[in-house]
């Protein structure tokens, strides 16, 4: 866990709340657990005390009543923490930054949102938009619709230009966001000031209610929505702390691929010292290349590897160490010349001891957040519509520690599949069994739907 050092201004108790404050604000995006990445961690930790400095506490440097200060002096105290720091890698960090945090004019930086501190930085009037929106908590909507948005610990309100970053900005603190909308058009017939700060970003001193209403999204698209901003998250920070060589488009980030990461092989190694991996005869695998690992330890200690093929097309297929070429087998487009064709059925496929998957996303109640084709979950379902498992199977989730998030996420439907345990280089989770509610059987309106793809869906739809 990073840690920030607040300067505290002499003033007793206030202070100290104030600081607390902060440091609170600072903080409260993160949500994902970590484990000893300082190193990669460096930029984003940097752009967290610019921020600080910029928005907060100027710590003695001058600042005019734009927010600007002088970017040689600001290099110059950013080096009293940091003192390998020069003015291309602050350069670097505005320039990377996704929510264009800040701007730098000629010799001069600032902060274009966020402040606490009195500064009034000019920002162009909101003429491009005719509705904001502001992502906030249940019990904080009720309040706003009730007394208007105010700015609380900042000096003014933050408006966001799409729904999408709304609820981005309320998942610092509630999975459960409430969006409420903001009539722009009628805020400026009444004379009400909003700013453009960023694409994302918009500002104002203050909202009335009558502005104000709250925004009716279904839970299905919420579920969504917050599965995109999850994904785009790890993504990110998988890119961030380098851990992830597959490089993704930002459009991409948020909806496809199981990222693949440095030390997977360690997470690996760990399930093999679980006692329901060890007792596993049959073990169920996915063929991501993130689990290329478990599939060879599997074979390798002499279990058979059920694996299901890209997208289900084929069905499944076993190996074990009877293929001569089972490490071929094990790949994931080798197991189609290599590995043995099941069909459907209980007979062929058998029980399944344990199942285990990738994920983009993990939360220690054992949801999971998959690379939005839904295929593990078909997967499950199936073998479970035929009696290959059951709802004590166990199934682990290899990821790394930026993939499990701490809190509940609130994205699952009935149709998705929790784990029970959560693998990583560093530690084995346990999720309680209270939380985990796995689907009974198939999917049928969606699995009729997409059964001409799916080998497995044809087989089984085709023996009722
Ligand atoms: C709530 C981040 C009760 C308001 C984000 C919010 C944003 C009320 C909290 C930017 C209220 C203030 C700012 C009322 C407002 N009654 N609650 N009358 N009026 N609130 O952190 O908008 O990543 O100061 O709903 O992306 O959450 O740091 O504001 O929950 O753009 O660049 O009081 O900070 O940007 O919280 O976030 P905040 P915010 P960065």
């Amino acid at each position: 866990m990073l840690s920030v050092r607040v300067e505290r201004s002499e003033g007793g108790e206030d202070a100290d709340e104030k600081a607390q404050l902060i440091v609170k604000m600072m903080f409260s995006e993160r949500m994902v657990s970590g484990g000893g990445m300082e190193d990669c961690r460096m930029k984003t930790s940097v752009s967290k005390f610019m921020s600080y400095i910029l928005r907060h506490d100027p710590q003695g440097l001058q600042m005019d009543e734009d927010g600007f200060v002088d970017m040689q002096a600001f290099v110059e105290k950013l080096r009293e923490r940091y003192p390998w720091i020069d003015r291309v890698f602050v350069e670097d960090i505005v320039r990377e930054d996704r929510k264009g945090r800040y701007e730098i004019r000629g010799d001069r930086i600032r902060a274009r949102y966020g402040h606490s501190i009195n500064v009034s930085p000019h920002l162009p009037p909101a003429s491009d938009v005719q509705t904001l929106y502001h992502g906030t908590t249940a019990e904080s909507a009720e309040r706003i619709c009730r007394e208007g948005l105010k700015p609380m610990d900042r000096r003014k309100v933050h408006l966001a230009s799409t729904i999408e970053w709304a609820v981005e900005v309320a998942m610092r603190r509630t999975m459960r966001p409430v969006i409420l909308a903001i009539d722009v058009k009628r805020a400026i017939e009444h004379g009400i000031r909003i700013e453009k700060a960023t694409e994302r970003v918009y500002v104002a001193d203050e909202i009335p209610p009558y502005l104000i209403s709250v925004l009716e999204i279904s839970d299905e698209k919420m579920r969504a929505l917050k599965k995109r901003i999850i994904r785009n998250d790890v993504w990110t920070r998988m890119h961030e702390y380098g851990l992830t060589q597959r490089r993704l488009a930002d459009n991409e980030r948020g909806t496809i691929g199981i990222p693949t990461f440095n030390g997977q092989e360690r997470a690996a190694e760990r399930l093999r010292g679980l006692p329901e991996y060890k007792s596993a005869v049959r073990v169920f695998v996915p063929p991501d290349a993130v689990l290329f690992q478990v599939r060879f330890n599997c074979v390798r200690d002499g279990k058979t590897v059920v694996m299901a093929t890209p997208a289900l097309k084929d069905g499944f297929y076993e190996i074990d160490r009877s293929i001569d070429a089972w490490r071929l087998a094990i790949r994931t487009h080798g197991v189609y010349s290599h590995g043995r064709r099941l069909h459907t059925s209980l007979s062929s496929i058998g029980r399944i001891d344990m199942m285990v998957t990738g994920a983009v996303a993990v939360s220690i109640n054992g949801e999971r957040i998959g690379k939005g084709t839904a295929f593990f979950d078909i997967e499950y379902q199936i073998l479970r519509e035929i009696g290959a498992v059951d709802e004590h199977t166990p199934i682990a989730a290899i990821v790394h520690d930026v993939q499990v998030y701490e809190k509940e996420m609130h994205t699952e439907s009935r149709w998705d599949v929790p784990v029970d345990i959560i693998v990583t280089p560093s530690r084995v989770i346990r999720v309680p069994s209270a939380y985990k509610r796995k689907p009974s059987g198939i999917d049928k309106a969606y699995a009729m739907r997409i059964m001409n793809r799916m080998r497995s869906l044809r087989e089984i739809i085709k023996m009722r």
